[in-house]
């Protein structure tokens, strides 16, 4: 374990390529509900995320937003479910050790790919922040074995880092979904049976600074927030999200990115738009 990230408390970290990382690493996740795994991808690998975002901003993501707020210098792209269209997202995804370094962490007899999302808050994109919401809240999913996985392509400080609620997964509670452009508007596939997401002022957020390949991973249930970026160069970070064995679909209403037509509430989340991708065969598993 590394590092300390004062005035937070900092993300449990983990070097990916160490042995024995998955224990400690597991351990961590399942406390405070996230975990860092330095260097878990090297040039090659990010080079070919950078290829993947030239393609998609030049057309190949058929879900891309580019949002520039007012009094912003610097825009804020994103993009959804790009892996079936952008060919280097595709192979990042499935050829790189990123399957491997997650699926441990998942405690899961399989993993399918759920979605991938592209971030980039541009040099000066100081409005463009993300308010505190937990992953799940968006999903037409139940179960629990949901995890993002977020690679930084840039140098990241404290000060445009994710921020996390620590341990904030732990009881499953399920937040009312927030607008990320207005989080004072209702977003529209918001439940309004639950209640908005409220953090206490002394409660403990972690964080850490990150550097281009180092991987956050973290629950679909565990809060998190992260500012808009005032810094002169760009703050970008490539997430794939997964699923594990006690995921099922509920019905909920949700964006296209989190639905598949042909899936019936109570069915597995797997198919071709949420591809399995490593399963324990019945005889060592
Ligand atoms: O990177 C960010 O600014 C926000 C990322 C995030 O909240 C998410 O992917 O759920």
């Amino acid at each position: 374990m590394e590092g300390s990230d004062a005035p937070y408390g900092s993300v449990q970290s983990f070097d990916a390529g160490s042995a024995g990382a998955d224990g400690g690493a597991r351990q961590a996740l399942g406390d405070d509900g996230v975990v860092c795994l330095r260097r878990a991808f090297e040039a090659p690998w990010l080079s070919i995320v950078e290829d993947g975002i030239a393609a998609a901003l030049a057309g190949a993501s058929v879900d891309l937003d580019v949002v520039k707020r007012e009094g912003d210098k610097g825009q804020f792209s994103f993009s959804s479910g790009a892996w079936q269209t952008v060919e280097p997202f595709r192979r990042f995804i499935l050829d790189s050790p990123l399957a491997d370094l997650v699926w441990p962490l998942l405690d899961s007899s399989t993993l399918a790919l759920f979605y991938d999302f592209l971030l980039i808050k541009e040099a000066h994109s100081d409005s463009a922040l993300t308010p505190w919401h937990q992953d799940h809240s968006y999903y037409p999913l139940d179960g629990t074995k949901v995890i993002n996985s977020w690679v930084a392509l840039d140098h990241i400080p404290l000060e445009s880092a994710l921020r996390f609620l620590s341990g904030s997964h732990s009881s499953s509670t399920l937040y009312r979904a927030v607008d990320f452009d207005d989080p004072s508007a209702p977003y529209r596939h918001a439940r309004p049976e639950l209640s908005l997401p409220s953090i206490n002022p002394d409660a403990c957020i972690l964080a850490t600074t990150l550097e281009p390949g180092d991987m956050l991973v973290w629950w679909s249930h565990t809060l998190h927030c992260a500012p808009g970026n005032r810094l002169d160069r760009r703050r970008a970070a490539f997430s794939v999200n997964w699923l594990g064995d006690d995921v099922t679909y509920n019905g909920q209403p949700a964006l296209n990115t989190y639905i598949d037509p042909l899936l019936s509430p109570g069915d597995r989340v797997v198919g071709d738009k949420f591809p399995l991708v490593r399963q324990l065969d019945a005889v060592n598993g």
